[in-house]
């Protein structure tokens, strides 16, 4: 499944633009066969019984090798400086619209991750891979460009019906053992709007890595006949504290096996 060309090294100047955009597209993480061949194990019934929610990259090998992928694993220990560690892992797949329907697969409100997935010092950051040809139209993801520069925005609870809605209890824990649980929802953040995005065209095996601040989300399938298709990956730089209990123990990647 392993690309055979040697691991994308970032430039000096994309570096820069990660930090002054708040995120960076970067083409060809995977190639064809590795693509197909996720693909091919998700849509085997027998994958199913490998999942294990946010951290089925501890259970299934081919999230895991995408998880540690040198292209993508490798791309985030050269923007954080450091090794990162597999937070979570997830496969979001958009169907397209069914013919009586208006639109197909639900998008995810505006939101910035650390909101979700508080952690300290926050290094938080996503790799998001198309598994298909993703743009506007099928729901690819939006970002807003330099919406990281700022402390975390206030949210309030999506209502956007092109937005998959829901409320949820998650257990804390802080460094020196003290635990409670907060209200997590699908957030919404004030102040930014449609207006504001870059809807993304990304095509099928490249990504966008962004920060755990920047504001992004996507909108409906509204395409009649392409899925939406992607997998993300958020790490965090070894030594960072995840408050969530379900992903607090973060695995660090190992950039040798790819
Ligand atoms: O793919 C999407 O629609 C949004 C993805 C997202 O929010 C994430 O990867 O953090």
């Amino acid at each position: 499944m392993q690309a055979e060309s040697l691991p994308i090294q970032l430039t000096n100047e994309q570096i820069g633009q990660f930090h002054a955009e708040g995120y960076l597209v970067v083409a060809d993480l995977l190639n064809t066969d590795e693509v197909k061949a996720f693909l091919r194990h998700q849509a085997d019934p027998e994958a199913e019984s490998l999942r294990q929610g946010l951290r089925t990259h501890l259970s299934d090998p081919y999230w895991r090798e995408l998880a540690h992928h040198p292209n993508v694993a490798g791309v985030a220990a050269q923007i954080l400086g450091g090794r990162p560690c597999i937070v979570q892992t997830m496969y979001m797949a958009k169907e397209p619209a069914g013919p009586d329907e208006e639109l197909g697969g639900a998008g995810i409100s505006l939101h910035q991750d650390s909101h979700y997935l508080p952690n300290e010092p926050d290094t938080l950051m996503a790799c998001w891979i198309a598994m298909s040809d993703t743009d506007p139209e099928n729901g690819g993801l939006c970002v807003a460009p330099g919406s990281h520069k700022d402390d975390l925005r206030e949210t309030t609870l999506n209502t956007n019906p092109e937005h998959t809605s829901w409320v949820s209890e998650y257990g804390m824990r802080s460094p020196d053992g003290r635990e409670w649980t907060e209200e997590l929802y699908s957030f919404d953040v004030v102040g930014i709007g449609e207006e504001d995005l870059d809807r993304l065209t990304v095509p099928c095996g490249s990504g966008v890595f962004f920060t755990s601040r920047t504001v992004h989300g996507s909108y409906a399938n509204r395409s009649r006949t392409r899925a939406r298709l992607a997998f993300a990956v958020h790490y965090v730089k070894e030594g960072t504290w995840v408050f969530r209990t379900d992903v607090q123990d973060t695995t660090p990647v190992d950039l040798q096996q790819g």
